[in-house]
């Protein structure tokens, strides 16, 4: 055997090696597709507007499957039969030719017609569907007083958490909000989680604060842009009490795939109680030579220039010395059971609180989750949280501050809402 013919069969091995890598490779990411219990399926609504989102599109990639199959399975079958050997001096019979026939022409064009008009007409039903929204008040009590609220949240994106904003005093619109770099005091702020009534349509009011994210909760609804100055209206709503996964799907920079929240869906009378614990100001320690106390201390010195805890730093509070201008509200932080958009357990499964992640995240955010923060040049803003340099101890004394801020969550809450 020649050299070259050598060189020509190792390539022809390796080619054929590396098309049944690709093909299993391939047939891999479309089995991990098909976990049972994924926590992004699209196709397990758990709301209105999912399931109508599901009951257009089921159908329609249906339709579109077997038009795929029809079509594919003509164009081989009919090149297969209709093969005729590449061979110059060849004598047999060509294969018929078929031009100028009216069944065919009308059919084909026909056919592509009706379906398409039954796409469009069932696609603009459910668009509108999706995109129109009830009036549905519901009644809440704040500070021991009825009121009405039509339950809305608004939305805001930003390098790499959500924030969300209830405000249960007024019907707040978008002209209200004015510019998202400056909305007005909320009643309650949450980051990461977004806690709802079950059963009640929960009108959402989109915006960023810095690139464009993307807001989406499967099981509930499907994505919606989340865009720096611009108020974009969303729905959605959870048939039963639960959690709900999501995940930004617009890319948005270094941490965008570690930019999760949920949705915590609630019976009305524990929604109420969640608006109750809310509302309060941080209950602030007493003992300034308490752990506690230290920690206090410690935040009002280094983290009250990006964070609000309600109670302790109002009166200086002027949004967050970052990029886009806003850091978490801590107020209630010890209440939430993920942090740092929605990626870490706040509590271990046995009920006490994570604070080996947490002392990590307040030793060096940037080596547990990816920003760009540190070490900028003259003026720029941070995106993320920076390392701030503390001691082990200030860490220590913080994390003891920080879990005394909020109602501490149940257990069952804390096994619901864990993250991998
Ligand atoms: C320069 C602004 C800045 C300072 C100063 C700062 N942080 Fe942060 N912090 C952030 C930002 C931004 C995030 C959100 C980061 C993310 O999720 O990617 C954050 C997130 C957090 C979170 C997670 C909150 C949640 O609900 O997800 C905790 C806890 C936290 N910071 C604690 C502290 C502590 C304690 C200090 C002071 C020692 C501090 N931060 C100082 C900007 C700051
Ligand atoms: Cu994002």
């Amino acid at each position: 055997m020649s050299e070259a013919m050598r060189t020509e069969e190792s390539r022809w091995a390796f080619a054929r090696r590396l098309w049944s890598t690709l093909t299993l490779a391939g047939f891999g990411l479309l089995l991990v597709g098909c976990a049972a219990d994924a926590e992004l399926d699209t196709f397990q609504d758990q709301g209105e507007t999912a399931r109508q989102i599901n009951d257009l599109a089921v159908p329609v990639f249906i339709v579109a499957g077997v038009v795929l199959v029809l079509v594919c399975g003509a164009l081989v079958w009919l090149a297969v039969k209709n093969r005729v050997p590449a061979n110059e001096d060849y004598q047999g019979e060509f294969p018929k030719q078929v031009s100028h026939n009216n069944t065919l022409e009308i059919g084909w064009t026909l056919g592509p017609f009706v379906i398409m008009v039954i796409v469009a007409v069932a696609s603009l039903v459910t668009h509108l569907a999706i995109n129109s929204t009830e009036a549905n008040a519901m009644e809440v009590q704040v500070d021991g007083q009825a009121q009405t609220w039509e339950p809305r949240v608004v939305v805001v994106g930003q390098q790499w958490w959500w924030e969300y904003r209830y405000y249960l005093s007024q019907d707040i619109t978008t002209d209200d909000l004015g510019d998202p770099w400056d909305l007005p005091p909320a009643d309650i702020v949450t980051s990461g989680q977004m806690v709802i009534p079950a059963g009640e349509e929960i009108e959402l009011i989109v915006t960023s604060r810095d690139v464009i994210h993307s807001h989406w909760i499967p099981a509930l609804n499907g994505k919606r842009d989340a865009v720096p100055g611009l108020y974009t209206p969303w729905k959605l709503s959870a048939d039963e009490p639960g959690v709900y996964f999501g995940q930004c799907t617009e890319f948005c920079g270094l941490s965008h795939s570690r930019m999760r929240m949920q949705a915590v869906a609630v019976t009305p009378a524990d929604f109420q109680t969640w608006i109750d614990s809310q509302m309060k100001p941080a209950n602030l320690p007493t003992n300034e030579d308490s752990a506690q106390g230290r920690g206090a201390e410690v935040f009002s010195t280094y983290c009250a220039s990006c964070h609000l805890v309600r109670g302790l730093n109002d009166a200086d509070y002027n949004g967050a010395e970052t990029y886009a201008g806003s850091a978490p509200d801590l107020t209630h932080f010890a209440s939430r059971t993920t942090f740092a958009g929605g990626i870490f357990n706040l509590y271990n499964s046995d009920y006490s609180l994570n604070d080996d992640q947490l002392a990590a995240w307040i030793r060096n955010p940037n080596e547990v989750k990816e920003n760009y923060a540190n070490d900028l040049a003259d003026g720029e803003l941070p995106r993320g949280m920076p390392d701030m340099g503390l001691s082990e101890r200030q860490i220590s004394d913080v994390i003891a501050f920080l879990a005394t801020l909020g109602q501490e969550p149940t257990r069952a809450q804390i096994l619901a809402t864990e993250v991998n």
